[in-house]
């Protein structure tokens, strides 16, 4: 069975792998400059005074709500879900350390052209014509080689934090992986792979200060690959997720709430009744923002389809089956309408406006 990096490596995107420290520049070069005629829509964000679900995993009603919520919004935030604060901070502070190394440093754990692992620019950039106000970090089973690398004294502390990071994750993530299926009818015993064996990857972002942030881009528009992705974010705003008929709606941190959002696997999973929601981030000129993704999804071999019970004379399944593996194979060559190369039934998928229509 392949591993996820393997996955990743056998489907390469070529990025840039050389870039300016975004932390030395005093103006937005061309090369970061996004104009209307780049984004897909109105740059503009416009809140309507909607806010992403907050749900409390200690409410008995837990599922329930989260079934809501990944069926109206394709995100919410969670709160007591029982990941210490200290852990929240420690892992942070992994990002904040890592990040504001010297740009010479961070290169020696690059990622390599055709690896997954490593510091570099968003995996995204090579579909679009302009780059992004961001730096990464990607973590695919042990960092210990490139945390060697950037820290030759230290690397065991922050190594031991990242583990702890990854194990109390998988547990959450299992959890609200099991509500989730609650909240569609499915049990436990009708999905027999979650329980075994996941698979994760780690995403570390930086978003520097932007001397012209209104015509840069954190992160553009995209829907995750996975089951699920769990986001701990500083307290600097810059998430947004797009919602119909609202547009794009700031994620606003909430002191030790995580954001959970549907990936593409789970749009599929409950046969497009959870859809995967398409967000981005947005810079500032006056704070750094930091995230770290905890990006879930099966183990890459096992095939994702709509759910039998969630399929019927009236429901026709809307998606083929697909591993993980294959999938990552769609997204890094269709990037945003991967979910419509498999589909069944003739229909597009527009991520841009969170609609699926069925022709
Ligand atoms: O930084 C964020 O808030 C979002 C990060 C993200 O979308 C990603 O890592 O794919």
């Amino acid at each position: 069975m392949p591993s996820l990096s393997e996955a990743y490596r056998t489907h390469p995107v070529h990025v840039q792998h050389k870039h300016p420290d975004l932390n030395s520049l005093q103006e937005l070069p061309e090369s970061y400059t996004w104009t209307h005629t780049n984004l897909d829509d109105d740059h503009t964000s416009n809140n309507c005074g909607e806010s992403v679900p907050v749900i409390d995993l200690n409410d008995p009603n837990a599922s329930k709500m989260i079934g809501h919520a990944c069926k109206t919004w394709g995100v919410y935030q969670v709160v007591n879900h029982s990941i210490p604060m200290k852990l929240l901070h420690d892992i942070q502070r992994v990002g904040e350390t890592l990040f504001s190394l010297p740009s010479h440093q961070k290169h020696k754990a690059a990622r390599s052209p055709d690896g997954v692992s490593g510091y570099g620019l968003a995996r995204i950039s090579c579909f679009f014509p302009k780059l992004m106000w961001s730096e990464g970090f990607t973590i695919i089973g042990s960092p210990l080689d490139h945390f060697r690398q950037l820290w030759p004294q230290e690397y065991h502390k922050y190594c031991d934090i990242v583990t702890q990071y990854d194990e109390t994750m998988k547990k959450l993530a299992r959890k609200l992986m099991w509500l989730t299926l609650d909240s569609l009818g499915i049990t436990k015993e009708e999905l027999k792979w979650f329980g075994s064996k996941t698979c994760a990857a780690l995403q570390l972002n930086s978003y520097p200060t932007c001397p012209d942030p209104d015509r840069a881009m954190g992160l553009a528009a995209h829907t995750d690959s996975t089951l699920l992705t769990i986001l701990h974010q500083n307290n600097i705003s810059g998430l947004q997720v797009h919602r119909k008929g609202a547009g794009w709606v700031t994620v606003q941190p909430i002191s030790g709430g995580l954001v959970v959002n549907v990936g593409d696997l789970l749009h599929i999973l409950s046969n497009g009744s959870y859809p995967s929601v398409l967000h981005r981030v947005m810079v500032n000129r006056v704070q750094q923002r930091l995230s770290v993704a905890y990006l879930c999804g099966p183990p890459p071999n096992v095939e994702i389809c709509p759910h039998p019970k969630l399929v019927g004379p009236n429901q026709p399944p809307l998606y083929r089956a697909v591993t993980w593996n294959e999938y990552l194979g769609a997204k890094a060559k269709h990037f945003n309408k991967a979910l419509s190369t498999v589909r069944l039934i003739s229909g597009l998928f527009d991520v841009n406006n969170n609609t699926e229509q069925v022709g």
